[in-house]
């Protein structure tokens, strides 16, 4: 499953698949705020990045303390197909009230923002937040699509080709029936 656009000068695609396998330059980890290897993605990551993704996310977490949601930092790729790790704290669903899409738009942002400073021309994201902290997938791609697109359009050339590895069909399908809508708001 696999679907592709364009947005400005960049290439936006969706597909259906494992984010530790990707040859991206850098994937998105959605760590949690100590840094630790976690569950799910995260738990993923470190295991295939062993062992130096996992002790470059130890002397992150030790020199500047707990990341804030919606912050991120990076780290090699230590045995991943990917050169870096960009990894990010999304946010804990509580019911929409409490600033979540600000702070899942504000997660995506930081890792764009990251990825262009260093140079970084292609990054694949998984879907931040909606697994463990329980974000519900049809409302976290919008913002999440819609921050990636907002960014692409604003830094024209910053990054060849952002990708979205979602985990299950379904995931895919929100995301394809998410960017129909947002690329239908011209
Ligand atoms: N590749 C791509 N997507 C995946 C993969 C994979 N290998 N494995 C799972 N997913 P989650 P969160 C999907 O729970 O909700 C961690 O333990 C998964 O199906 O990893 O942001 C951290 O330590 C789901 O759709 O992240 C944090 O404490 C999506 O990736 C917390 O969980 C995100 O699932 C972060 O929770």
């Amino acid at each position: 499953m696999r679907f592709e656009a364009e947005v400005g000068k960049s290439k936006l695609v969706l597909l259906k698949g494992d984010i530790t396998a990707e040859e991206t330059e850098a994937i998105v980890n959605s760590a949690n705020p100590e840094l630790t290897p976690g569950g799910v993605v995260s738990g993923a990551i470190h295991r295939r990045g062993w062992p130096r993704v996992t002790e470059e996310a130890v002397r992150i977490r030790r020199e500047r303390g707990r990341l804030k949601t919606g912050e991120a930092v990076i780290t090699t790729g230590g045995n991943l197909p990917a050169k870096w790790v960009i990894h990010t704290v999304g946010p804990v669903w509580h019911g929409g009230t409490k600033g979540e899409p600000e702070l899942l738009a504000k997660a995506y942002r930081a890792c764009l923002e990251l990825a262009k400073e260093r140079g970084i021309k292609t990054i694949a994201f998984p879907s931040i937040s909606t697994g463990v902290y329980g974000y519900p997938v049809e409302k976290a791609a919008e913002v999440a699509l819609r921050t990636v697109k907002e960014f692409l359009e604003g830094n024209p050339g910053a990054l060849e080709e952002v990708r979205f590895v979602l985990f299950s069909e379904a995931d895919f399908t929100a995301y394809r029936e998410a960017w129909e809508r947002i690329a239908g708001e011209g």
